[in-house]
């Protein structure tokens, strides 16, 4: 049996590399920049070949965030250099009291209007970066839509999960993850997003709310302890036609695979119950024994299981990258997870 590298399609364009921010605002300090663009290479490693991305321009992107959005992001460190500064664009003010639409010209103001934390800067290349990262994931809907391939795997590299229709945060800038949801529902198809990263998908959530067009689930370290803190809490069920349509499942620290299996369990029947045809899983490795800043328990060789599980649901997925911080265990865990899908029998 080849491996799975041979089997299942992954996507990843070179121009994710660009964005390289040099250090975070964590827990008070500046620190290293966590998620590195050697997070991606070590994925790569795994795969003897990978596709190329294929462009499929601003459309897809605009489905899931606002042009005034998309504009900042493409401008901003423009802008930024262009008011006299140097290094990463971060914002430091909030309109969280009765925020209005104000149309401001400033940069520091355009940053606080467009994200929702300080964890998230745009460097010269963030741009080049999640819109690459954006169109692998784009890609990877395609080759299940256009090519009935039933399991691919998009190398997005910046994240997106936390990006909303008009804010970035938590590293991510464009929600791949959402992009590709809204391109296969665009395509006629039910669609649920399973988001199984350590940390709760808010801005998936957000961009779908209200929608009741795409079913998001997800499983993640409780917001009370973790970040984002604000958002992923089991009493968010969805808005309006939406209503229903959200599913939270938040775990304790400390969640070994056999607790998170039963988390796993409920998320495949809602899955099942939405009658999904098209799946996108939004992946963090970082429930990983060992991530660096993540607190769950898992095990390389759970991570198969994982695969397996939902392999079993035999719905066509496309494989979207989120977080994972432990670096030199990423592509293990990769591996490891879609050993899993192989075997698929579709
Ligand atoms: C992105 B993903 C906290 C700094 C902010 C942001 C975490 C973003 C995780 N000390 N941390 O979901 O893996
Ligand atoms: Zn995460």
């Amino acid at each position: 049996m080849p491996p799975p590298s041979l089997a299942i399609p992954v996507f990843f364009d070179a121009r994710q590399l660009d964005h390289q921010p040099a250090v975070e605002l964590h827990n008070g300090n500046w620190s290293d920049y966590a998620e590195k663009a050697a997070r991606a290479e070590i994925i790569l490693q795994q795969f003897a070949a990978h596709r190329p991305v294929r462009d499929h321009g601003l459309e897809p992107i605009l489905r899931a965030h606002s042009p005034d959005y998309v504009e900042f992001l493409r401008s901003a460190h423009q802008a930024w250099l262009e008011a006299g500064r140097s290094g990463d664009a971060i914002g430091y003010t909030w309109p969280v009291i009765r925020r209005r639409d104000l149309r401001l010209d400033r940069i520091d103001a355009r940053l606080g209007r467009y994200s929702f934390d300080a964890a998230t800067p745009i460097t010269a290349g963030t741009w080049s970066s999640a819109y690459w990262s954006a169109q692998a994931a784009v890609s990877a809907v395609a080759a299940v839509l256009e090519e009935a391939q039933p399991v691919t795997f998009a190398l997005c590299r910046p994240p997106g999960h936390h990006a909303g229709r008009d804010y970035l945060g938590g590293y991510c800038y464009l929600n791949s993850a959402a992009i590709a949801a809204a391109e296969a529902a665009h395509h006629g198809r039910r669609v649920a997003i399973l988001d199984i990263d350590y940390h709760h998908g808010n801005g998936t959530q957000d961009i779908f709310l209200d929608s009741g067009e795409v079913l998001f689930v997800s499983i993640h370290a409780d917001p009370a302890m973790d970040y984002p803190f604000f958002w992923g809490h089991a009493d968010e069920r969805g808005i309006g036609a939406g209503k229903g349509k959200t599913l939270n499942i938040p775990l304790p620290r400390g969640t070994q695979i056999d607790a998170y299996l039963e988390a796993l369990e409920i998320a495949c029947t809602a899955i099942v119950a939405h009658r999904t045809d098209l799946l996108v899983l939004s992946f963090g490795a970082d429930t990983f024994e060992d991530d660096p800043i993540s607190y769950f328990e898992l095990r390389e060789e759970d991570y198969a299981l994982l695969g397996s599980r939902i392999a079993a649901l035999a719905i066509p997925t496309a494989i979207v990258m989120e977080g994972g911080y432990a670096i030199d265990a990423l592509g293990g865990i990769v591996t490891s997870l879609l050993s899993g899908f192989y075997p698929r029998g579709m």
